[in-house]
């Protein structure tokens, strides 16, 4: 009965039957496991249908489904902590035996719907997922009705990411938080914030004031909320923090060095290299300039933000760049760096690397916090065959750059050090959808990233899952040079974000384009209904 079901599912969604409105018409992403039960009636929704669930655990979800049911059916439904009446009831259920922090299980009959998962992020994307299951069904929706299903639901990935850019053009909290909004409705569970770069400091750190009074003012008299002026407020942060929490989203923050630094170096001119001591630093441009790697005082500093932000994030999990550092133009010119080389053996100014984040990590476990950086090869194009430098085991890295992500995965998986996929061929949400679309300025050629390009990402780049368990997971990059505001990162983001949210969810054996169009055009509409910029995807015209 089971390999029956799942064959039917399998059946309609690679015969593209699923454009017609049912049960599976707007899943997104696509669950892993559904069974679809012959015969077994309808859930029937009334006024005296009650929501069962732990308000005090399960706040947040509940609400979500009450408002949900309210949006659908225009029924106020009574929640309650437990019920006796045991016909017409939803229930949350937290159950400790379920497998997994997000594994849910939606089980709907006649008599009851039933939501179970091992915690309350689990319980949220039962609740998610039922309300995608309504909006696919219009029909039975329209009747207050949900035909009977059972759906087993495990993501593929722990880490499923988002990274907005609001160091280069800043975005006002409010609009991240309405980011958040669409984000978690499709299951993803990071958003990375790149807080600093040369164009500019968006965090407050109270013990080095400086950072945003000139860090995170790059024109003057241009206002104080973006895009070129602005920064978060450590109160406005962790605020952020708990609204992302409730969602099941991880705040990330990333504080970009040795390189990306002109804004820090603006604020403390003491910590650029000697070499650069007269120079006048332009936030406005990108003039690959470094930190000293022999600047004691550079350390001090990283210390102090570092010790700042693990209070604001309790995630513990901290992003620190390392990308793109124009270590020959900076540290390998500098004679500070040249007689620091000499003076710890190193041969090339790159291994100064190997110092400058050993004592920056050393300030990250002092505070408790693991540490990403974005992954950096011998070459930024293949043939590469190492590392940069020699990452310390604990850090996470990234791989971003185009072509580099199989030889990043082989190198991960003998180092032994963990691995995102954000790769820029699949992944990079700044380039444009599709030829001659945005962006329209600070385009330095971008390649094209269309929508079916990056439903075609494969994390597993074909390979066993079981042989490339050091991958955690996949991030879209929202790099903002040419997004000025939340309207063009939405616009840029979806849908190509759904795409991207099914590759870090689904099975790859479970996925399909035709399927994907088919359960594109409602979560469009549901985006817009939200009043989301979306692109809305012409070329799926039949
Ligand atoms: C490279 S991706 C960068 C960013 C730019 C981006 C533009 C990465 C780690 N570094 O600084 O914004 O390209 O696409």
């Amino acid at each position: 009965m089971k390999t029956k079901t799942l064959f039917l599912v399998g059946l309609l969604l690679f015969s593209g039957l699923v454009r017609a409105q049912n049960q599976l018409a707007a899943l997104m992403p696509m669950p892993n496991h559904i069974q679809l039960a012959k015969n077994a009636g309808a859930f029937k929704f009334n006024t005296q249908t009650i929501i069962v669930a732990d308000t005090l655990k399960l706040g947040f979800a509940t609400r979500l489904l009450s408002q949900n049911i309210s949006n659908r059916l225009g029924l106020h439904l009574k929640t309650s902590p437990s019920s006796k009446q045991s016909n017409n009831t939803i229930r949350l259920v937290l159950d400790a035996t379920l497998q997994g922090k997000e594994h849910y299980v939606l089980q709907v009959n006649q008599k009851e719907i039933l939501i179970k998962g091992a915690s309350a992020a689990a319980i949220l994307y039962g609740v998610i997922t039922l309300d995608q299951l309504m909006e696919g069904d219009a029909l039975a929706t329209s009747q207050k009705t949900l035909t009977a299903i059972t759906v087993d639901d495990e993501p593929i990935s722990s880490f499923r990411a988002l990274m907005l850019d609001p160091a280069r053009n800043f975005l006002p909290i409010e609009g991240v938080k309405r980011y958040i909004d669409q984000m978690y409705k499709y299951k993803y569970n990071v958003l990375q914030l790149h807080l600093s770069d040369d164009q500019g400091w968006r965090v407050e750190i109270k013990s080095h004031p400086k950072l945003t009074e000139l860090g995170a003012f790059r024109r003057k008299g241009a206002g104080a909320q973006g895009p070129h002026n602005g920064f978060y407020t450590q109160a406005e942060l962790k605020d952020l923090v708990k609204y992302a929490a409730d969602r099941n989203v991880q705040l990330v923050p990333e504080i970009d060095v040795p390189g990306h630094t002109v804004a820090l170096m603006v604020a403390y001119p003491q910590l650029r290299c000697d070499i650069a001591k007269d120079e006048q630093f332009d936030m406005e441009k990108t003039t690959n300039k470094m930190l000293s790697a022999a600047k004691p005082e550079v350390y001090q500093v990283l210390d102090d933000v570092i010790r700042e932000l693990a209070d604001i994030f309790p995630s513990k999990t901290i992003h620190l760049g390392g990308d793109e550092s124009a270590i020959e133009s900076n540290w390998a010119k500098s004679p500070e760096n040249l007689a620091l080389m000499q003076q710890l053996g190193y041969t090339q100014a790159a291994e100064l690397m190997n110092y400058f984040f050993g004592k920056v990590l050393s300030s990250t476990r002092k505070y408790g916090l693991k540490a990403i950086l974005w992954c950096e090869l011998d070459n930024i194009r293949m043939p590469a065959s190492r590392y940069l430098f020699d990452y310390p085991k604990d850090v996470t890295l990234v791989t971003w750059r185009y072509g580099l992500t199989p030889k990043c995965m082989e190198l991960t998986k003998a180092s032994g050090h963990q691995l995102i996929l954000a790769p820029g061929e699949y992944a990079y949400f700044d380039y444009p959808q599709y030829k001659n679309d945005f962006p329209e300025f600070n385009n330095w050629g971008m390649p094209t990233t269309t929508l079916e390009q990056t439903y075609k990402f494969d994390p597993t780049y074909g390979q066993k899952p079981a042989d490339i368990k050091q991958v955690i997971g996949v991030m879209g990059t929202l790099w903002g040079e040419a997004i000025p505001d939340i309207n063009r990162a939405n616009y840029m983001t979806w849908p190509r974000a759904l795409a991207l949210a099914e590759a870090a969810w689904t099975r790859m054996e479970q996925r399909n384009w035709a399927s994907f169009k088919n359960r594109l055009y409602p979560n469009i509409m549901a985006i817009m209904k939200a009043g989301t910029a979306v692109r809305a995807p012409f070329e799926l015209a039949p």
